[in-house]
């Protein structure tokens, strides 16, 4: 059998963006550092669950000062904002009076909490994590506002014309939905929380013949140059069995007469317990304004000989698979091993995978 998981697939793209590229503020640690907290200085809790540009007028925090505090008592220019223990910069409009009156605002860029530093869960090792757009436990990213101290960092304002005009800039889009989930390699052992490449996966490719199994998805990157610069794309896809896999990567483009057609872009295929990333590109003046579909195949057959896979196409020999279940030490969640033998009885037939 062969079983196969989809994670996630981006590309990067080249196109108009209307949006200047923010420092990133995520931080990837191990290690967790509390000094950013001040004890005697007051904190108010801002949650953002959802990545954008947020404008917060002071007039909806009066509700949430300490206790004896208000408005006029914050001095604008000593505003900070912390994320994830670290200052991120911010603009506050109607500082310039030095009060800090109900009409004034904070912008600030927000992003949501994502599994970036939760490496910890996997004993450090980033191959082992499924992915980490998205955290094992909150979308919230709480950001912490304190005044009072020193003065706040602020955006630097520059001059339009002290740079060319940008005409393009490589963008990414990325698609991605955590719909199964995959208990990691059977055989892990001595990791904490989560084995190799545990967690949240797409879809799952379940083969018990060599009928190929396929899906279709569609990468928005309608928005994109119209030349033959390249749409880079990525593709994640594990191997939840000791089989071989194979896996072909199908692009629906624009053809000479204006038609769209499905043609090959990448094939891969493996052996065994394995993760393998699918790279590569697309020329972008071929991709439609509606979108790259995306064509994933799976095959059950046709491996190169070096794989030395069996050939599922001769008839097929008397054996049979058998799952138990056992539990290992430590863990609350049931494993599945799987054992092979020959002259077995005839082989149940699978679950339907929807
Ligand atoms: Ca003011």
């Amino acid at each position: 059998m062969v079983d196969l998981r989809i994670t996630l697939w981006w590309a990067v793209v080249g196109g108009l963006l209307l949006l200047a590229p923010v420092g990133a503020v995520g931080q990837v640690s191990n290690s967790f550092d509390p000094g950013w907290y001040d004890p005697g200085a007051p904190h108010l809790q801002i949650g953002v669950t959802t990545d954008g540009v947020y404008r917060v007028p002071a007039g909806a925090l009066e509700g949430a000062l300490p206790d004896g505090t208000t408005l006029a008592d914050i001095s604008p220019g000593t505003i900070r904002l912390l994320e994830n223990g670290e200052e991120v910069p911010i603009q506050v409009e109607g500082a310039a009076d030095g009060t800090f009156d109900p009409s004034d605002t904070i912008t600030f860029v927000g992003h949501r909490n994502r599994g970036t530093d939760e490496l910890w869960a996997y004993d450090g090792d980033a191959a082992a994590q499924s992915s980490a757009y998205r955290s094992l436990y909150s979308d919230t990213t709480h950001y912490w506002m304190t005044w009072g101290g020193k003065e706040g960092r602020r955006y630097a304002e520059v001059s339009p014309g002290a740079s060319p005009t940008t005409t393009a800039l490589r963008d990414t889009a990325r698609i991605e939905r955590d719909e199964t989930y995959y208990f990691g390699r059977p055989s892990s052992t001595g990791n904490p929380l989560y084995t190799e490449s545990e967690g949240y996966y797409w879809r799952q490719f379940r083969h018990n013949d060599t009928s190929p199994r396929s899906a279709t998805y569609t990468l928005p990157v309608g928005r994109r140059a119209d030349t033959g610069a390249s749409l880079d794309l990525r593709l994640r896809v594990d191997g939840a069995s000791s089989s071989c896999h194979r896996v072909e990567v199908e692009g629906r483009l624009r053809q000479p007469g204006g038609s769209r057609a499905f043609e090959s872009i990448a094939t891969v295929e493996w052996k065994n317990l394995a993760r393998r990333t699918i790279e590569a590109s697309v020329a972008q003046d071929r991709i439609p304004d509606e979108g790259l579909e995306l064509r994933l195949t799976s095959y059950n057959d046709g491996f190169s000989g070096d794989l030395n896979c069996p050939d599922r196409r001769a008839p097929p020999t008397s054996c049979c698979s058998t799952g138990r279940r056992r539990r290992t030490r430590g863990r609350s969640r049931p494993e599945r091993t799987t054992m092979r033998s020959a002259s077995c009885p005839p082989r149940p037939m699978p679950r339907p995978w929807p």
